[in-house]
């Protein structure tokens, strides 16, 4: 049977249709119509009960889940009794669905009576919630993605859309190619596969964007570029704003040096701004993730608030979120310093009306501890007991190593997830099995405020339960039995629908009342649909906003803190998303086809900083900072700012020795939102040369060598899935160690110099096949390792000396990297194409495939052309 569910990645929030054997858009869905990218038309190869978490565990022990639930609410009762509510926490994820967010945030603010529940989305959307709080009133997102193709000029700024929110990107790629008059700017200190489709792209110095937009606000004053109507009649404060914005614009060249930009590209910017009414300024972590990321918000929101451009078709500012459910989060309450419904804890009458409509015995009356600050309270030992549900805080927080060691030594720490081994996991005094995507059941809200379902159709595997269910039964544990008696996670949605009744009479624009009374058979046959429900599709678009006034407000930003660059620490340290992978790869990480792309953890430097540093392309780079160190490949990469490096956030302690780059980000926070600068930190970095390199396929646990970085690979032997390592070393290795990597085996085959420092090895079991397989040497040993992973899945092994060589006897060329992940089609196949005369993506798409699916690698695709144009240029010229 087929259903419509939602995928479990980007706030794009796309529909997909799926019987669990097949899988496609659903062309009935208004954030995709029917398109996918490339993680999430391969979701369904990261299903399957392998390293799955499938009952509960106290100690390491397997317990039936009465114990296990017994447990945790008797350690919490116990926590709470003796040390008062604060001394417990939540932390929990933008992963949630809206029912079990809902749940946590109503048990620790209106039973515990804490605050102490904070989330993800701190790391993500805080600065933004702030930014639109400040501004609106109200933590709204005024516009929807139909903005983007209804606008004239879209600015995508500290955003990587191409490989963040691939459909969007794609949805302005496809406007673009019908209206080539609409211009896109692309701000980024990088040069990113956004940058594609830029007219123009500013590589602004690092954190520099309330510079940019403050003197755009100035040059529009001067510039006979506000809306004077509109500033009367429904905004407040453009004195103040303006007086702090300064007057840097009228110093072009000072500016511009400030910016790392050219006066002509800010003037065409200012220019293009003010002349174009329809501007739609997309902003992510660029934005959020600094430690002004809040002002950098009300920077943009002022620019459009001077020109009208607020909820208008074609025109506003626009946040975009990062996870399946930030939104969700955001609406029900999950950040620490919310209460639910867009209500304020601050408020006496925001909480009564709350408390009145729970039937709570208490309610939290003050702000809860942020993220960074919870896990300090963990580390000092004032939160006793934390309960970590689907979220990775010892590979995403900052000071991750810090994260780690103050949750080793809590007494009690829960952690509910999907796997079975994962780095915060390994801290864990109690896991909890919780249902992941295509078994649980719920609501999500994406980017543009679109709700929708996910719904299961796969069986639960083990003894996995719904998060919202795990909850509820520690509440009923706890004594709460009165406010958590749901037995369907719709009953929760409606209730929560109910509730924005209370945010309804407060004037904000949540709005789910009239879902409030929807029946189980409602739920099940939900469409997608935007809040307020029974609103227009865009907010604020009549000038009313959700402030006291009425009005919106302009925040006065004051000029980015200077980054403290010192002689030890010479590079600026950036980090964020790579196309095929998914946060801490506990997902994306089981396809080993996502890994194609781009397989080892990395840091890209600019090619003239590879040589003042005296690294290598393609060698290793160790980096430090203040508070930590990781060990990585270099990338060269000249779309790169010179001293400043880019690291990728997805690889964990599971995937690689030591590349964890939050292990080096210090936690420096924004102090309106308490969001880290993850964008932002002073590193440096010194050259790694090993002694020997090797290759190495094995079921078994990972060697502990200087470096490895593992891949899964498409088969399984009886150890389990067999990987495919990467490694390094400095140490001599002796026969015996090697021994020690390779599992038992019936037959072996053996190539060894040791005087030359060369060692083969594949080891069969009795049937002659393949079990494992080894070469070092001490340069990378050449081998076929597409080939090499093929042969696990042949019931008979190759002939020996292919086996040994790690390739087949008749090896064909070397075809390149993978660019195309849909049809795994690589580099050489696709320059072959450009030869043949393919000249636009379209064209390489015919001739091959490549592109023709996800559309992910088209960005990539024009790189290749543009490449080869540039070649048949020089061949001209000579
Ligand atoms: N493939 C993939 N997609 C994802 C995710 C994933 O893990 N993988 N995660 C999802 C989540 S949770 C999120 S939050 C989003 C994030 O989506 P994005 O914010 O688009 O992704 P990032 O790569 O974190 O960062 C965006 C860009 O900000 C730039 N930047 C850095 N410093 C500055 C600056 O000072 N100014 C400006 N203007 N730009 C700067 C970086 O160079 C980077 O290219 O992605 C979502 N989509
Ligand atoms: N340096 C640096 N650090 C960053 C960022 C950056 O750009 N740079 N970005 C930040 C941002 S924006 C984000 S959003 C975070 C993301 O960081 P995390 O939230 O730590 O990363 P995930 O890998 O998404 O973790 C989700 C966990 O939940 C589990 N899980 C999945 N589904 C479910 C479910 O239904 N229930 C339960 N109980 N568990 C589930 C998964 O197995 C996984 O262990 O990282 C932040 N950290
Ligand atoms: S853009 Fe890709 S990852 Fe994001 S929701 Fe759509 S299919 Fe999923
Ligand atoms: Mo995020």
């Amino acid at each position: 049977m087929s259903v419509c569910t939602t995928c479990p990645y980007c706030g794009v929030g796309c529909g997909i249709n799926t019987d669990g054997e097949r899988l496609s858009g659903d062309n009935a869905h208004p954030a995709n119509a029917g398109r996918l990218c490339v993680k999430g038309s391969s979701v369904l190869e990261t299903l399957g009960d392998q390293d799955r978490l499938l009952e509960p565990e106290i100690q390491g022990r397997t317990v039936s889940w009465e114990k296990a639930l017994g447990e945790v609410a008797d350690r919490f009762r116990r926590v709470i009794d003796q040390h008062g509510p604060d001394a417990v926490a939540f932390y929990v994820s933008g992963q949630l669905l809206t029912e079990d967010y809902y749940v946590a945030n109503k048990l620790m603010k209106g039973y515990i009576g804490s605050a102490n529940i904070d989330t993800n989305s701190r790391l993500c959307m805080s600065s933004a919630v702030v930014a639109h709080k400040r501004a609106f009133g109200e933590d709204v997102v005024p516009g929807c993605y139909d903005d983007l193709e209804l606008a004239d000029l879209v600015i995508l700024t500290g955003s990587n859309t191409a490989w963040a929110h691939p459909i969007v990107y794609q949805r302005i790629a496809a406007a673009k190619a019908e209206r080539p008059a609409m211009k896109v700017v692309v701000i980024d200190p990088r040069r990113t596969a956004t940058c594609d489709l830029a007219d123009l792209h500013l590589a602004i110095n690092p954190g520099q964007d309330v510079t940019l937009f403050n003197a755009l606000l100035g040059w529009l004053a001067d510039n006979n570029g506000l809306d004077d109507d509109y500033i009367r009649d429904h905004t407040e404060g453009l004195e103040q704003a303006l007086a702090q914005a300064g007057q840097g614009h009228r110093h072009a060249g000072k500016l511009a040096a400030q910016l790392g930009l050219s006066r002509q590209d800010l003037d065409s910017f200012f220019h293009w701004f003010r002349d174009t009414p329809r501007t739609v300024t997309v902003f992510s972590q660029g934005i959020n993730q600094s430690r002004n990321g809040s002002d950098q918000g009300n920077a943009i929101i002022n620019a459009h608030l001077a020109t009208g451009r607020v909820g208008k078709p074609g025109a506003s500012p626009f946040s975009i979120t990062g996870q399946p459910n930030a939104m969700g989060g955001r609406e029900v309450g999950g950040l620490a310093n919310q209460l639910a419904v867009h209500l304020d804890i601050e408020n006496p009458d925001h909480r009564q009306a709350v408390q009145t409509f729970w039937q709570s015995p208490t309610l939290a009356d003050h702000a809860g501890l942020n993220a960074v600050d919870l896990f300090r309270a963990v580390e000092s030992g004032q939160v006793k007991a934390v309960w970590i549900m689907a979220t990775n805080p010892v590979d995403s927080l900052p000071e991750a190593d810090r994260v780690r060691h103050a949750l080793m030594a809590c007494d009690t720490v829960v952690v509910s997830d999907c796997v079975a081994s994962g780095d915060t996991l390994a801290c864990a005094d109690i896991k909890l099995p919780a249902l992941g995507w295509g078994e649980k059941s719920g609501m999500v809200t994406n980017s543009e405020r679109c709700m929708s379902r996910q719904r299961a159709f796969v069986p639960a595997p083990g003894l996995a339960r719904p998060d919202w269910w795990i909850i509820t039964q520690v509440a009923r544990r706890m004594g709460f039995a009165r406010g958590f008696e749901y037995q369907h996670e719709q009953e929760i949605f409606a209730e929560y629908a109910a509730l924005t009744a209370e945010a309804v009479r407060f004037g904000k624009r949540l709005d789910l009342t009239a879902a409030a009374g929807l029946s189980a058979d409602q739920y099940e046959r939900w469409l997608p649909a935007r809040w307020p429900l029974q609103g227009a599709d865009r907010c604020f678009a009549d000038g009313r906003f959700s402030t006291a006034s009425g009005r919106a407000r302009f925040v006065p930003c004051a000029p980015p803190p200077s980054v403290e660059t010192r002689a030890e620490f010479p590079l600026l340290l950036n980090s964020g998303r790579i196309r095929d992978q998914w946060h801490t790869m506990t997902r994306t990480g089981r396809a080993g086809r996502l890994f194609a792309h781009l397989s080892e953890p990395f840091a890209a430097l600019h090619p003239n900083d590879i040589q003042r540093f005296r690294l290598c392309d393609g060698g290793f780079v160790r980096l430090t900072s203040r508070v930590g160190d990781a060990l990585v490949r270099v990338r060269a990469d000249a779309g790169q700012q010179p001293g400043t490096a880019f690291m990728p956030m997805h690889w964990t302690d599971q995937f690689s020795r030591r590349a964890r780059v939050d292990a080096l980000v210090p936690a420096r926070l924004d102090p309106h939102s308490g969001q880290p600068a993850f964008k932002h930190t002073p590193v440096n970095v010194s050259d790694w040369q090993p002694r020997w390199h090797g290759w190495l396929f094995t079921a078994v646990t990972p060697p502990a060598v200087e470096y490895w970085a593992r891949v899964p690979v498409d088969a399984f032997v009886q150890a389990g899935q067999v990987q495919r390592y990467r490694l390094a070393g400095d140490a001599d290795l002796t026969q015996q160690q090697l021994q020690e990597w390779l599992p038992d085996a019936a037959q072996w085959l053996h190539l060894d110099d040791p005087g030359q420092g060369h060692f083969r090895r594949a080891a069969m079991d009795s049937h002659g096949r393949l079990l494992a397989w080894l070469a070092i040497g001490p340069d990378l040993p050449n081998c076929d390792v597409e080939w090499l992973a093929d042969c696990f899945a042949m019931d008979a092994s190759p002939p020996p000396l292919a086996l040994l060589a790690g390739q087949p006897a008749d090896a064909g060329p070397d075809l390149g990297a993978v660019v195309c992940s849909c049809f795994q089609v690589r580099e050489k196949t696709i320059e072959a194409a450009i030869e043949e005369g393919a000249d636009s993506a379209e064209a390489i798409g015919r001739c091959c495939q490549a592109g023709t699916n996800c559309g992910s690698c088209v960005p990539e695709l024009k790189a290749l052309l543009a490449r080869g144009e540039t070649a048949m240029l020089a061949s001209t010229a000579e």
